[in-house]
C-alpha cells in the first residue's frame, strides 16, 4: 500500500469491487481505515469516501487472501548494497500468497524487476502448492506506471501492460484490470511486460547520461548546453529534450536499467549503453563539486572553510522524496572537503546524512550569509529573484535562473 498500491486499490475500490489493502506496516494500515490518506496524489476525503462505502479496506492480516479472487503485488525493488537487486520484498509477498493460494485465484505482480522473474521466480514457488498455472491458477505481470504528483496521467488514464504466464492468465488480468484502467495493452508473455517497463525506464537514464555528457562537453566547448538542448528542441520531429542534471535521483531511473543489467550479465552479455549511463549519471555530483571548487577558487575562497547552501535535495522538483538524490552525494563531498555546508528544502525538513543529519535552513533568513549558493533541485517554492538579490554566488545546476535579471553584486555560474 505504498505509491503504487493506495491509487489502484482506489480504482478498483471506486469501480465497486471489494478491496483488501494488505501491508505490513500496521501506520499505514490503521491511517487507510480511519479514512486518511499519506499517499500526494490520493485525498483523505477519496480513501474516508471509500472506506465508509466498505469497498476499500486495509489490513496486516495475509490470511485474508484465502477469500481474495485476485492479488497485485506492488512491493519496492531496490538494490542491495552491491548493487544487485534486491527482490526479497517480491519474495515475501509470494510466500505468503502461496500459503493462501486456491483455485482460481490470479496473481499479478506489479512491481519492476528483471524479465524473467515472474516466469523463473514467482511461478514455480506457486507451483510448489501443487495447483497448475493457466488452469487452477493464473499469474501476469503488469507493470506500474505511477508517476508521483502528475495531475495528468493518473491509474485510470495511465495505459496498462500486462502479460500473462499463458493467454489464460492474460485474459483474467484483462478482466480484472478493465475495472480500473482505460486503456489495457495486452502482450505476449510476463517476460515481455518485464522488458517493456524496463526499457521504458532505461530510456530515461541514457537519455539522461547522454545530455550529462553533452554538459561536459559544452563545458570544454564554451557552449551553453542549455541553449543548444532548447535551440534542438525546436526540431518537431525525431528528437525529445532531456536536460542535464547534478545527477539522478530517485528509486526508479537509476536503480531499474541497473535491474536489467543484472540480468544480462547472467547471460554473459554487458549491456554497454546502461553501464555507460549510469557512470556517467553518477559521476556528475563530482563534477558539480569541481565547479564549485572552481567558482570558489574564482573569488579567492577555498571550499574549505566556505559557508555554502545547497537549495534543494528531493530528487526531483516539487515532490519530497530523497532517496538516491544527488544532493546527498554533493553534500557529503563537500563536507569531506571542509565546506561548512547546509540546505533549504520546504519539502524536506530534515534530512539523515552519513555524515550527520542536517535541518533545513529557512530561506526567510536570506541568502546573503553564504559564501555560495548551489541549486540542486529547482523547486516551484523558491523566490529566485531574492536569491540573485541577495546570494554573490550562485551555481545554478537546473537552470532555474535563466531568463531572469542578475544584479551585478551577483555571480551566477551555470552547469
Ligand atoms: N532528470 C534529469 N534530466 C532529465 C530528466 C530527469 O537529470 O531530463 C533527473 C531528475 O532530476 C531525477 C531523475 O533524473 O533526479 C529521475 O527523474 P524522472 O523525471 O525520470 O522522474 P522519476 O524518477 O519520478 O521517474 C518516474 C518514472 N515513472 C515510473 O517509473 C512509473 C518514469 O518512468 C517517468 O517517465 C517519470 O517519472 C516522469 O516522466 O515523470
Amino acid at each position: 500500500m505504498g505509491y503504487v498500491g493506495v491509487p489502484l486499490a482506489v480504482e478498483f475500490a471506486k469501480a465497486g469491487l471489494d478491496v483488501l489493502g494488505i501491508d505490513v506496516s500496521a501506520e499505514k494500515v490503521a491511517t487507510l481505515n480511519a479514512g486518511r490518506s499519506y499517499i500526494l496524489d490520493v485525498s483523505d476525503e477519496t480513501i474516508a469516501g471509500l472506506v465508509a462505502l466498505g469497498t476499500l479496506r486495509a489490513t496486516t492480516d495475509f490470511s485474508v487472501l484465502a477469500d481474495a479472487d485476485a492479488v497485485c503485488i506492488c512491493v519496492p525493488t531496490p538494490l542491495r548494497k552491491s548493487q544487485d537487486p534486491d527482490i526479497s520484498f517480491i519474495v515475501n509477498a509470494v510466500d505468503a500468497i502461496r500459503a493462501h493460494l486456491h483455485r482460481g485465484m490470479l496473481i499479478v505482480l506489479e512491481s519492476t524487476t528483471y524479465p524473467g522473474t515472474t516466469e523463473e521466480l514467482v511461478l514455480p514457488k506457486l507451483e510448489e502448492t501443487g495447483l497448475k498455472v493457466g488452469v487452477d491458477f493464473f499469474l501476469a505481470f503488469s507493470p506500474e506506471r505511477v508517476d508521483p504528483g502528475n495531475r495528468q496521467f493518473i491509474t485510470r488514464n495511465t495505459p496498462k501492460v500486462i502479460g500473462g504466464v499463458t493467454q489464460a492468465c492474460t485474459e483474467k488480468a484483462i478482466a480484472l484490470y478493465r475495472h480500473a484502467v482505460d486503456r489495457l495493452v495486452p502482450v505476449s508473455n510476463a517476460r515481455t511486460a518485464e522488458m517493456v517497463k524496463l526499457l521504458e525506464n532505461t530510456f530515461r537514464a541514457v537519455n539522461i547520461g547522454l545530455v550529462n555528457e553533452l554538459a561536459l562537453m559544452c563545458n570544454r566547448l564554451g557552449v551553453d548546453v542549455w541553449e543548444v538542448i532548447d535551440s534542438a528542441k525546436t526540431k518537431p520531429f525525431g528528437f525529445m529534450p532531456f536536460y542535464p542534471g547534478p545527477g539522478l535521483g530517485g528509486h526508479c531511473i537509476p536503480i531499474d536499467p541497473l535491474y536489467l543489467s543484472w540480468k544480462l550479465k547472467t547471460l554473459d552479455y554487458t549491456a554497454r549503453f546502461i553501464e555507460l549511463a549510469s557512470t556517467i549519471n553518477s559521476s556528475m555530483p563530482q563534477y558539480v563539486v569541481e565547479k564549485i571548487t572552481e567558482a570558489l577558487n574564482g573569488v579567492r575562497k577555498s571550499v574549505n572553510g566556505s559557508k555554502i547552501l545547497v537549495l534543494g535535495v528531493a530528487y526531483k522538483r516539487n515532490v519530497s522524496d530523497t532517496r538516491e538524490s544527488p544532493a546527498i552525494d554533493i553534500i557529503g563531498l563537500l563536507r569531506r572537503k571542509g565546506a561548512d555546508v547546509s540546505y533549504a528544502d520546504p519539502h524536506v525538513p530534515e534530512l539523515d546524512l552519513p555524515s550527520g543529519s542536517l535541518v533545513s535552513y529557512d530561506v526567510e533568513q536570506g541568502f546573503g550569509a553564504f559564501d555560495m549558493v548551489v541549486i540542486v533541485t529547482d523547486h516551484k517554492a523558491f523566490n529566485y529573484k531574492r536569491l540573485l538579490r541577495e546570494a554573490s554566488l550562485v551555481f545554478d545546476t537546473r537552470n532555474a535562473v535563466t531568463g531572469l535579471q542578475v544584479p551585478a553584486s551577483c555571480t551566477v555560474v551555470k552547469l
